[in-house]
């Protein structure tokens, strides 16, 4: 197992499409592993391997918190259907620092392959449903800063700036 570096923004990777997976061997099971491994370390309640430099439509998810863990590793994951409004606030492991409200869909049903390549289908809600909306959107190269308005976005630069020089000064 192995702990992988997490690319911050503005790393270009983050901005990519990442790729289907087609191949369901050891070299993604490892990969999976050691997300999970790293996403449970940051702690995060999910990743996306564009986030560990890897442009690869895999993700992990983690909502059940440390009481009763809910491990999900969807391979191509996609959103079959969505309804209803959410506005939580979310943060980013690649957007150290920096938390927003964003708006979502409240309740989507999606569809993805585990790491057998076999065909799942799940419905979600409440954090579950941002998670997947979230994490799919990293494979699309979109961070939730990309879904605030235009002032808010300009606001975010202005304060990531500061965030990053502060972390500067404290290295
Ligand atoms: O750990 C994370 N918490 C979180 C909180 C609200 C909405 C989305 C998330 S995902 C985030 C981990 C992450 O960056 N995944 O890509
Ligand atoms: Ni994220």
């Amino acid at each position: 197992m192995a702990l992988l570096r997490m690319r911050h923004y503005p790393d270009p990777v983050l901005s990519s499409v990442a790729e289907a997976v087609t191949e369901f061997d050891d070299t993604l099971r490892t990969l999976a592993t050691d997300m999970v491994e790293t996403m449970y370390a940051a702690p995060g309640v999910g990743l996306a391997a564009p986030q560990i430099g890897v442009l690869k439509r895999l993700v992990v998810i983690d909502c059940g918190g440390e009481e009763e863990p809910e491990l999900i590793e969807a391979v191509n994951p996609e959103i079959l259907e969505r309804d209803g409004e959410s506005y939580e606030e979310e943060g980013c492991l690649s957007v150290p620092g920096y938390y927003a409200q964003v708006k979502r869909s409240a309740w989507v049903r999606v569809r993805y392959q585990n790491l057998h390549g076999e065909m799942v289908e799940q419905e979600a809600e409440g954090l579950l449903a941002v998670c997947f909306q979230h994490e799919i959107d990293h494979l699309e190269g979109k961070l939730f800063v990309d879904r605030l308005s235009s002032l808010k976005k300009s606001l975010f630069r202005k304060k990531y700036k500061k965030i990053m020089e502060q972390q500067q000064e404290q290295l």
